[in-house]
């Protein structure tokens, strides 16, 4: 199997840790952030990841994530019972449709002639403030729905910002997550996730 990605790649995190958990070896094809002509010929789109695998490919982390989820159920990311499976995909829908809408925003008016100072001060706003709702997820268990699921390796790689800062990782988006995840000593619960996810293997 066959992943295109660039250095610091978020989305590209989650493939690593779904693979990584279960046991799956990736050939990672690196490509230049500034040059995505190779991904466009083999996806027909730009964005990292692209897996591709005995000929088939698919763009999108969380298209890919079910399709090695359905492709290699062993060492599961979903629990068993429907409604359990639905409570996770609802959350994951959550977390890339409605979460990630603020940082992307506020990357976006960053990217502006003229940024408005009360924009990016409520968008960086809603980022903080959904700290609590992960602190609360993790009340009395290790992960986000009980066991390792899809959930915690699709908020894992925005969330780490709050934690983890790699030297030279050249994205402002990043940097907005660094600066808006503010745990200022007050969310233990999910600090302790954060080291816990980061400790396990990635592919
Ligand atoms: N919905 C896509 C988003 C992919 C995406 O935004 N990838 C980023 C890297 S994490 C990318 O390729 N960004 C390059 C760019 O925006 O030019 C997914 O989840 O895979």
């Amino acid at each position: 199997m066959r992943v295109y990605r660039i250095p610091f790649s978020t989305n590209v995190e989650r493939i690593a840790l779904a693979a990584g958990h279960k046991g799956l070896e990736l050939e990672y094809i690196d490509v230049p952030d500034d040059d995505r002509s190779e991904i466009v010929r083999v996806s027909g789109q730009e964005l990292v990841p692209v897996l591709e695998h005995d000929g088939f490919v698919l763009a999108d982390s969380p298209a890919i994530l079910e399709y090695l989820e359905q492709t290699y159920p062993e060492r599961p990311l979903l629990p068993t019972d429907p409604a359990g499976r639905a409570e996770i995909r609802v959350f994951c829908d959550w977390f890339n449709r409605v979460w990630k809408r603020a940082p992307n925003l506020h990357f976006a008016e960053g990217e502006t002639e003229q940024p408005d100072p009360r924009r990016l001060e409520e968008l960086g706003g809603r980022i903080t403030a959904s700290l609590p709702l992960f602190e609360d997820l993790l009340s009395s268990r290790d992960f986000l729905f009980g066991e390792l699921s899809l959930a915690d390796v699709t908020a894992f790689p925005f969330l780490k910002y709050a934690v983890i800062w790699e030297d030279g990782d050249p994205h402002r988006f990043h940097e907005i997550l660094r600066d808006h995840l503010r745990l200022d000593g007050a969310f233990s619960r999910l600090e302790a996730w954060i080291q816990r996810i980061d400790a396990l293997p990635r592919s």
